[in-house]
């Protein structure tokens, strides 16, 4: 057989174009594209008919948290770099970028980052990268940039908030610099971590410790001051920066403003700001705690204006900020934080982060099928494969279908408007998290198949999961793709 995968009659979407064309892969590549109905006489190993269902570029989900100790509040992710991954395919996505969390006290990036590969080598049934995240921006840690750039590390995360992690603004400054010299992409957590802390304790003196009075100590204004005073920082040392699950249409009207003045600005958002609210926090006895993640969900108000920002590129990409805390797990979940004094916890404590890596796509995809408004077939493409993979240096091997050139990584979907819809139930999902917060949502589209460099990895009315653990890969990163560095600053940050 000439080829090792034919997908024949499906509407092919990337960021850029929609046409009913076949696919053609071999050797783990993207072979060629041609017209509907010219690869059916073909040889290959194997065919797939799509039906008339959209074939997409794998999904890229720059952001998700797997096996990292606890940093939020006081539970460790449930879930491992197998049974995240494992979920993240069964989702449509085929690569990820998790994050190496340094603590404190790690004097390395170089050992997080070899203490990382252990922990996902050989277990991981999709490809991946790391960024670093650094709470520590010592000298010598400083020192260490060009070695990550040369072991194909080029992004990191950075925090205006939490205890364990939060840097100064002068800190801010030496990461950024550092980062412009070694061209590393900073993503940065946005919230003012003194304002929220001082309102949390004023909601403890008051006795208000239930999980709702989470998003109470963290109002959109503590997001928005602090994206302000992001942008500012990254301005002043002229260099690219991308804010991390903004949440806020205040937060976002700022990145807007610094767009249009030309700064390299970029945004990410996630599914919780589209389809949770507060209310969610309000539920009744425990349950809000399955919905505290940072920032908080907004009001139901807020979300066309996400949806908006999505439109009209003022995000760049839609991740999940996938962070899996078990709900009954008295030990490391969000119920570590309830004792017989404190039967309702204390929103301080309840570690932040909800689980979302395989419901990212289909919740999207779904809610475009409903209202064709939302979001275009091609915005979906580029928001959640194709700029993750250039943002972060994987572009054109992944987000794309460049025939010899990118990796055979692909999502075919039902024809649309052809399944009834159903609800998302956890037992259906693949994570190891006992819980959803998206449970009863209604989705009518779903991965067919995933297929992940030439091999079918998830077949939904077959076996489901068929992937092996292991046939994901590290995959080392370049520079980012998306605009770098102006050189246009104020001030001539060169003399530094
Ligand atoms: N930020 C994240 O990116 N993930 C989980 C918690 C947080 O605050
Ligand atoms: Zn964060
Ligand atoms: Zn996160
Ligand atoms: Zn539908």
């Amino acid at each position: 057989a000439s080829f090792d995968l034919l997908i024949l009659n499906g509407l092919v979407v990337t960021a850029s174009d929609i046409g009913h064309y076949d696919i053609a892969i071999k050797d783990e590549k993207i072979a060629l594209l041609a017209p509907k109905g010219s690869l059916a006489e073909t040889q290959a190993k194997k065919v797939i008919d799509a039906e008339g269902g959209y074939v997409m570029p794998g999904g890229v989900d720059a952001h998700v948290h797997l096996e990292e100790p606890p940093l939020f509040g006081k539970g460790r992710s449930s879930d491992t770099y197998e049974t995240g991954t494992r979920s993240a395919i069964c989702g449509g996505t085929t690569t990820v970028i998790t994050f190496a969390p340094q603590s404190k006290n790690d004097p390395s990036l170089l050992s997080v980052l070899e203490s990382t590969h252990q922990k996902a080598q050989n277990n991981c049934y999709t490809d991946y990268s790391f960024h670093i995240l650094l709470s520590n921006p010592s000298p010598s840690v400083l020192n260490e940039f060009p070695t990550l750039r040369q072991k194909g590390i080029s992004s990191l995360k950075i925090y205006m908030t939490y205890e364990a992690l939060q840097l100064r603004d002068n800190e801010i400054l030496d990461v950024l610099l550092t980062a412009r010299q070694n061209s590393i992409t900073t993503m940065i957590h946005a919230e003012n971590g003194d304002i929220l802390s001082w309102m949390t304790n004023k909601l403890e003196e008051k006795g208000l410790f239930e999980p709702k009075y989470h998003a109470t100590s963290r109002p959109q204004l503590v997001e928005t001051e602090a994206t302000n005073r992001a942008i500012t920082l990254s301005e002043l040392i002229d260099t690219p920066m991308l804010i991390v699950h903004v949440s806020s249409p205040s937060a976002a009207e700022h990145i807007r403003n610094a767009q249009t003045r030309g700064l390299p600005l970029y945004a990410e958002t996630c599914p919780q700001y589209l389809f949770l609210t507060r209310s969610h926090l309000s539920l009744p006895s425990f349950h809000g705690a399955k919905h505290i993640c940072s920032p908080p969900p907004r009001t139901s108000a807020d979300h066309p204006q996400i949806w908006l920002s999505l439109r009209n590129h003022t995000f760049t990409i839609l991740s999940s900020d996938h962070c899996p805390f078990h709900y009954f797990d008295t030990e490391n979940g969000k119920s570590s934080v309830r004792t017989p004094e404190y039967p309702l916890g204390r929103f301080k404590y309840i570690p932040n982060g909800i689980p979302g890596i395989e419901t990212r796509l289909p919740l999207v995809l779904s809610a475009m099928e409903k209202d064709s408004k939302k979001l275009s077939l091609t915005k979906f493409v580029e928001v959640t494969s194709t700029n993750p993979a250039k943002l972060y240096g994987l572009y054109p091997r992944k987000g794309a279908l460049l025939p010899g050139i990118s990796d055979a990584d692909l999502v075919i979907w039902y024809p649309p408007n052809t399944l009834e819809e159903w609800p998302i139930r956890n037992e259906d999902l693949h994570h190891n998290v006992d819980y959803t917060p998206y449970e009863g949502m209604m989705v009518c589209q779903w991965p067919r198949w995933t297929v992940l460099r030439g091999k079918v990895v998830w077949e939904r009315e077959g076996e489901g999961l068929v992937g092996e653990k292991g046939w994901g890969r590290f995959v080392e990163r370049g520079e980012s793709t998306l605009g770098g560095r102006r050189g246009v600053g104020e001030w001539d940050v060169e003399a530094f």
